[in-house]
């Protein structure tokens, strides 16, 4: 099983600002971390960051064929990218959308998610966990299938 995971805007800043919304970890101690659970579950991972919409709309069609899944925390795209949305559904890779924090508590604009309704669901404030979760509901979705 491979499984891609993506990551938006900022979150390559994780760790050094922000640490009560964030929490205290780097992106790479969090793929650190979800590389050794994905090793235990047999599970093959790749970790990618961009800030850039269009370099994840790229990634996410060069996934076709290659991954059987994907799980992604658009970040700020989350609230305003159709094109990530209409990329989710072009490619009909089961996808998994999660946060860090949990954005139904936060701002009125964060609750609303563009690219949640092109995934089979959304895993929200579990600081890190989410990842660790994301890829707990994406093995067990594609061994359901
Ligand atoms: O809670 C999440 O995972 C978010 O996707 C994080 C995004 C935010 O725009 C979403 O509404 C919710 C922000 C990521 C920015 O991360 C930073 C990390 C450190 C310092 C500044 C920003």
């Amino acid at each position: 099983m491979k499984i891609l995971f993506l990551n938006g805007p900022n979150l390559n800043l994780l760790g050094t600002r922000e640490p009560d919304k964030y929490g205290v970890q780097t992106l790479k101690d969090i793929e650190n971390y979800i590389k050794d659970e994905s090793r235990k579950l047999n599970i093959e991972i790749q970790f990618y960051q961009s800030n850039i919409e269009g370099e994840l709309v790229n990634k996410i069609q060069e996934a076709k064929g290659v991954y059987d899944g994907i799980v992604i925390n658009p970040a700020a795209y989350t609230h305003t990218s159709v094109a990530i949305r209409d990329a989710i559904l072009a490619v009909c890779i089961p996808t998994v959308e999660i946060h860090l924090s949990n954005i139904h508590t936060r701002e009125d604009f964060r609750k609303i998610s563009l690219t949640a309704p092109a995934c089979i669901g959304q895993i929200t404030g579990f600081g890190a966990g989410s990842y660790k979760l994301g890829l707990i509901a994406i093995k067990d979705y594609l061994e359901s299938l």
